[in-house]
């Protein structure tokens, strides 16, 4: 079968470039152990009304003064809301879902997690100063995904 120079050309590219986004992915994942957080801590997300961390949705400060968040985002709403921690302390937040996927992203600041039922998302940010931050779901989970926003208040 004859294929023109040109078609070949830009069939080897195509594979070529096909090949390098997977070894984009496969190499970090594989060679540099290097995999999304959620998939390292698993929660059962039909027990979290009993579970001893995600139940009440707490704030817990640490004797450094740092502070964890667990937050259990649901449709459509999180838990806790207001969550109010200190300004200049890291804040880890450990994120999970009781239901479907959804997001927790502190808009003006790189704290952007997807919350996925059955794991744990986890990520620690310091907040510089004092202020008031809109939570903000950005995983479409249902007809109101609109209006499913909560506040983070920085002390
Ligand atoms: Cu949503």
């Amino acid at each position: 079968m004859y294929i023109d120079l040109y078609e070949r050309i830009w069939m080897w590219a195509g594979v070529a470039i096909i090949a390098m986004f997977l070894g984009v992915m496969i190499v970090p994942a594989v060679v540099m152990a290097i995999n999304p957080p959620s998939h390292v801590e698993t929660v059962d997300p039909a027990a979290l009304s009993s579970h001893p961390e995600f139940a009440s949705g707490a704030i817990t400060p640490r004797d450094d003064g740092s502070v964890v968040v667990s937050v259990v985002a649901s449709t459509f709403a999180y838990g806790p809301d207001p969550i109010e921690v200190p300004a200049n302390k890291p804040i880890t937040f450990r994120i999970t879902s009781s239901d479907v996927m959804h997001g927790f992203q502190v808009v003006g600041t790189n704290v952007n997690a997807m919350a996925i039922p059955g794991y744990v998302s986890q990520l620690t940010y310091t907040f510089p100063r004092a202020g008031e931050y809109l939570v903000t779901c950005n995983e479409y989970c249902g007809l109101y995904h609109h209006a499913m926003v909560g506040k983070l208040i920085v002390r």
